[in-house]
C-alpha cells in the first residue's frame, strides 16, 4: 500500500529519467490516489508474445478446422433452396467425418483459448490503456474477439451435453458467433501480423531483433498444453472415431452404448412417441399417385440393407447395419419423377426434427432407405420403430425417426 502515508517532499523532483511508471506521488495533489489503482506489472516471461504466437498458431488452427467443418454441417442442415438438390450424399462416412473434426477441433480449441488467454491477459493492465483512436478500435476489438470466441466455445461444449440454460437459439447464435469469430480474427492477424512474423520460428531473419531462443519455461508450458489437449480429445475423440472408443471417457455418447449397440438421442418417451401411438400404424405417400401402407405390406416390398453412420452434430457417431425399402422405390411408386425431392414427416407431436426436407441427390441414392431393421432387428421404438430415414453423409438430426407421411416435393 505505498503511497497511502507519502514519505516527506524530497527537496528536488525525482530526475526525469525515472520510469513513469514508478510515478511520483508527492508531486501533485491529486496524484495521491493514483498509485491504489496502479496497473501490476508482470515479470513471467511466458506472456509474451513468442507465447502468445507459439499457442495462437495452434489456437488459429483448430479454429480454422472448427469454422469449415461448421460451415459443412450448417449448410448441410440448412441449404440454401439452388443447393437443396446439389448436395452430395457421398462419401458415406462425410459427415461423420467433419462433425468429429469439428468436435474434435473445438473441444481442444478450448484448451488452447484458456492458454492464450493466461498468455496475454497482462495486456489488461496496458498503461496508459488507451494511446489514441487506432489503439482503442484495435483492443475493442480484441475484446470483441474474446468475448465472441469465450461464448462461442462455451455454448458449443453445453450443446454437446444438451444443456441450453439460456434463453437465445443455439444454432442461430453458434453460426452468427461463427462469424464474428472469424471476422475479427482475421482483423487481429492483420493488425499483429509484424508480431507473429517476427515471433513465428527462432530464426526470424527480417527482424532486427531477434527473439530470444526458447528457455525451458516455455517449452515445458508449450508440452503442457500438448499433453493437455492431447488428453481432451484422447478421452472424447472415441466418441466417433471408434477404433479408439474404450478410451472415451468424457464424451456425453460412446458408440457402443444404447438399444441395439447405438446411442439414442432423443428417446421414444422424451419424443412423446407411445407404444400405443404406433400400433395403428400406417405409412401414407403423398405424390401424383398417392397410396398407403401398413407395415406389413410395407415389409414385403423388396428390402435393401446397407451399412451408414448416425452421425450427430453434437459429435458422436456409430456405423449400423440397416435394412429397408429404398426411398426412391417408394417415390417412384407414388409417381414421382426421379430427382423429386422429399418431405418427411413423423408422428412424433413436437419437435424441431419431426419434419424434414431432403433433396434429389439423397432421394436417388440407393443408400437412402426407410430403415425397418437395425443390426439384425426390428427396429427398438427409440431407434424409430416402425420405420426410420437412414440416409448417406448425412447430420444425424435429419435421420427422422417414427416416419408416418412422405412428401414427393
Ligand atoms: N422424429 C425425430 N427423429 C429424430 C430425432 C428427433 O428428435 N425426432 N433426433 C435426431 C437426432 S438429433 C439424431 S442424432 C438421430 C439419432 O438416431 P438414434 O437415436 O436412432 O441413434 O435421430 C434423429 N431423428
Ligand atoms: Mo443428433
Amino acid at each position: 500500500m505505498e503511497g497511502m502515508t507519502p514519505p516527506a517532499p524530497p527537496p528536488s523532483a525525482p530526475p526525469p529519467s525515472a520510469p513513469r511508471s514508478s510515478g511520483a506521488p508527492w508531486r501533485r495533489g491529486w496524484r495521491l490516489s493514483l498509485p491504489l489503482v496502479r496497473p501490476p506489472s508482470f515479470s513471467g516471461r511466458l506472456h509474451d508474445a513468442r507465447t502468445a504466437t507459439s499457442v495462437g498458431r495452434w489456437l488459429g488452427a483448430a479454429f480454422l478446422v472448427c469454422f469449415l467443418t461448421g460451415l459443412i454441417s450448417h449448410y448441410l442442415q440448412h441449404p440454401p433452396v439452388w443447393a437443396a438438390d446439389r448436395l452430395p450424399s457421398r462419401p458415406v462416412w462425410g459427415y461423420r467425418l467433419s462433425q468429429g473434426l469439428h468436435i474434435g477441433s473445438g473441444l481442444a480449441a478450448i484448451v488452447l483459448l484458456l492458454v492464450k488467454l493466461w498468455a496475454v491477459y497482462p495486456r489488461l493492465f496496458v498503461w496508459p490503456p488507451v494511446r489514441g483512436v487506432p489503439h482503442a478500435l484495435e483492443r475493442l476489438s480484441v475484446a470483441v474477439l474474446v468475448a465472441a470466441a469465450v461464448l462461442e466455445v462455451f455454448t458449443g461444449l453445453l450443446n454437446i451435453a444438451e444443456w441450453y440454460p439460456w434463453p437465445f437459439g443455439f444454432i442461430q447464435t453458434h453460426f452468427a458467433l461463427a462469424w464474428v469469430v472469424t471476422g475479427s480474427l482475421l482483423l487481429h492477424l492483420a493488425v499483429k501480423a509484424p508480431q507473429i512474423s517476427a515471433h513465428w520460428s527462432h530464426r526470424s531473419p527480417g527482424t532486427l531483433e531477434l527473439p530470444p531462443p526458447d528457455g525451458p519455461d516455455r517449452r515445458s508450458l508449450m508440452l503442457g498444453v500438448g499433453a493437455a489437449v492431447g488428453a481432451v480429445t484422447l478421452t472424447t475423440v472415441g466418441q466417433a472415431f471408434t477404433p479408439l472408443a474404450s478410451l472415451d471417457l468424457l464424451a456425453p455418447r460412446h458408440p457402443g452404448h444404447g438399444p441395439q449397440e447405438l446411442p439414442v438421442n432423443r428417446t421414444a418417451a422424451a419424443a412423446g412417441v407411445t407404444d400405443r401411438a404406433v400400433r395403428d400404424w400406417r405409412l401414407e405417400v403423398r405424390g401424383p399417385a398417392p397410396y398407403g401402407l401398413t407395415l406389413d405390406q410395407l415389409r414385403s416390398l423388396p428390402l435393401a440393407e446397407a451399412r451408414l453412420p448416425i452421425a450427430c452434430v453434437e459429435g458422436w457417431s456409430a456405423d449400423a447395419h440397416w435394412s429397408g425399402v429404398r426411398i426412391r422405390d417408394l417415390l417412384a411408386r407414388a409417381g414421382a419423377r426421379p430427382g423429386s425431392g422429399l418431405r418427411v414427416t413423423s408422428l412424433e407431436t413436437g419437435g424441431a426434427y419431426r419434419v424434414m426436407e431432403m433433396g434429389a441427390d439423397y432421394t436417388e441414392d440407393p443408400l437412402t432407405l426407410l430403415a425397418l431393421e437395425l443390426n439384425g432387428q426390428v427396429l427398438d421404438l427409440d431407434h424409430g420403430y416402425p420405420a426410420r430415414v437412414i440416409a448417406p453423409n448425412r447430420p444425424g438430426v435429419l435421420q427422422t425417426k417414427w416416419v408416418t407421411l412422405l412428401e414427393v416435393l
